[in-house]
């Protein structure tokens, strides 16, 4: 230690990983420490896939040896360190035992227990703590409170509208370059045969990373997912190379293949960057600015471009507003009082649905799935059949590798499930199998047939759309972008609407069983 009193203690979580981190900020190596901690309490809160914990913990661990590096003090503690006590609360306590500290400072937490912990450090260890705001974001929390003050309908495209304004992103003066908004109506085209979709990032595996694989393997054995193969990027460096990756060799197809599905293609031309932008090796302005400057440079179409732009400064700045703007009461919503425990093969990927089975597996493998896996698969499915949002909260929280709760709830609870009733969705995304058809090659696999409608061999996601919807009737039909469904289904002959009751009773009766479904 340089000197024996620490004026500032500054904690870095683990999605703190950027150098322009706000309590970095001014902070001075002679007379601050930073605290970094690998605790048991982050590490089985949920029990995360076991690459995700890999991922982090590598992270972290090389950018501790990067601040070193930069002349910064670091008391790093290592997940099997003996004194280790297990959270950031006792971590801190145990530096304010070691050290003589003036004050604790630390940026704003991304989720909202850790927040609250925080909150009482002051008072329970009798020392001032900072809680800076978190600058790595483009839209910080009271703005966006602000922005949402007297609204009735909190619309994402309108968000972002002002985002592109605000950081003149793709504008021309006060339009937007090319003269709309949202080239959405370019983009979602189904897949083709004979796409050359560019393989995905593979980083290299050198020491620290080697060190944490055998951690994680021996410590979280019982946990989700696979450890091997790991090509995470680990520090800011390889992250940056993933982001260029993408812009040279994805974001051309990006909008167009934006909604397509293909078996044994996870990646398709999606960027991967959620990982490293929600650990803070990469920051969303810088993110947004190279597709931009893509498009400028004529590498990439306009709808590409916007359409990427779009998920960064505006979905991904938008759920973390509405986190923030409804917390903790969010956590607890259930509008459509969803009950159904979450059926094991989300697990285990034993299902005879193809599209499910895919899904499941890929995320087992690389603790990621694309947007469209994880919103018209994965979420349509739990929101048909009905299952607790807590549960599939849960799930979605652990099995992806760029997943903390900021951003996993709102999606879930929000966009896929609707238990916000209609805060973030003007409607749910439900959708039967035909959607499924139409933007993948999964049924032409599958066990079940897409084309029928009921019966034995039907595509459960038919008869369940249907079963959804005549469950949720208080509820949903005075929606009026859903009415129109519910005159559909009153038009069926009684035949009809009883072999989709019959048919869905007899799927959920199956699950309960646990028989493959
Ligand atoms: P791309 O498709 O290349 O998009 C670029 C970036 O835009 C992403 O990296 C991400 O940062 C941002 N983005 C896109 N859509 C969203 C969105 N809806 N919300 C927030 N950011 C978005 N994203 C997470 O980062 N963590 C999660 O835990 C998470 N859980 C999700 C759960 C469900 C049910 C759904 C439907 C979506 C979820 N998303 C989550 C959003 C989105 O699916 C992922 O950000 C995306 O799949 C990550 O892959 P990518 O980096 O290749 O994204
Ligand atoms: C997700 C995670 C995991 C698995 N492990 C740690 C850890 O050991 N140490 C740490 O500082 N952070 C970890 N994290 C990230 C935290 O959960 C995250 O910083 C908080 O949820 C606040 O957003
Ligand atoms: Fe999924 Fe139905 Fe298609 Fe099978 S037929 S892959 S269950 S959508």
């Amino acid at each position: 230690m340089r000197t024996s009193i620490i004026k500032n203690l500054c904690l870095i979580l683990g999605d703190q990983l950027s150098d322009s981190l706000s309590s970095l900020n001014g902070l001075n190596p002679d007379t601050d420490l930073i605290l970094m901690c690998e605790v048991w309490d982050e590490t089985t809160y949920v029990k995360h896939h076991k690459k995700k914990i890999a991922f982090l913990l590598s992270a972290m661990r090389h950018f501790a040896e990067n601040l070193k590096d930069n002349g910064y003090q670091v008391e790093y503690t290592t997940l099997d360190n003996p004194d280790n006590t297990g959270s950031f609360r006792g971590e801190v306590q145990r530096a304010l035992q070691k050290y003589k500290v003036e004050r604790i400072v630390v940026t704003h937490p991304g989720e909202y227990r850790v927040l609250e912990d925080l909150k009482t450090w002051a008072k329970d260890f009798a020392i001032p703590v900072e809680i800076k705001e978190d600058e790595r974001f483009l839209c910080r929390s009271d703005t966006f409170k602000e922005w949402a003050k007297n609204r009735k309908q909190l619309r994402m495209e309108y968000f972002y509208r002002e985002m592109r304004k605000k950081y003149s992103i793709l504008m021309n003066g006060n339009d937007p370059l090319g003269g709309q908004w949202n080239y959405d109506t370019e983009n979602r085209k189904p897949p083709k045969q004979g796409l050359n979709i560019p393989p995905p990032y593979l980083g290299e595996i050198d020491e620290i990373t080697k060190e944490v694989l055998s951690l994680v393997s021996k410590r979280f054995q019982n946990h989700f997912g696979d450890l091997a193969p790991f090509y995470f990027a680990v520090t800011r460096r390889d992250a940056l190379q993933v982001l260029a990756q993408f812009i040279e060799q994805r974001l051309n197809y990006f909008g167009d293949y934006q909604d397509a599905m293909i078996e044994g293609e996870p990646w398709m031309y999606h960027s991967h960057i959620s990982f490293y932008l929600n650990c803070g090796l990469l920051l969303p302005i810088e993110c947004a600015q190279a597709a931009e400057k893509a498009y400028h440079q004529g590498k990439v179409p306009l709808n590409a471009a916007e359409g990427f732009i779009r998920q960064i400064i505006g979905w991904r700045e938008y759920v973390r507003g509405i986190y923030w703007l409804k917390m903790p009461d969010y956590a607890a919503e259930n509008f459509l009082e969803a009950k159904r425990s979450l059926p094991d093969f989300y697990w285990t990927a034993n299902t005879k649905m193809n599209c499910l089975h895919q899904c499941v597996t890929e995320t087992k493998k690389n603790a990621y799935a694309h947007h469209i896996q994880r919103l018209m698969v994965l979420g349509n499915f739990a929101l048909l059949a009905g299952v607790d949002p807590k549960q599939v909260n849960e799930w979605f929280l652990i099995v992806y590798a760029d997943a903390y709760e900021w951003v996993e709830m709102p999606n879930v609870s929000g966009m896929i499930l609707y238990a916000d009733g209609g805060l973030l969705a003007s409607k749910p995304y439900a959708a039967g199998g035909n959607y499924i058809n139409k933007m993948s090659d999964y049924c032409k696999k599958c066990n079940y047939k897409v084309s029928n409608k009921t019966g034995a061999q039907a595509c459960p996601f038919n008869y369940l759309y249907w079963d959804f919807l005549v469950r949720n009737r208080d509820k949903l039909e005075s929606n009026p972008r859903i009415a129109m469904m519910y005159k559909t289904y009153d038009r069926m002959g009684a035949d009809k609407q009883s072999a989709i009751n019959n048919d869905s009773a007899g799927f959920f009766q199956r699950i309960e069983a646990d028989e493959m479904v």
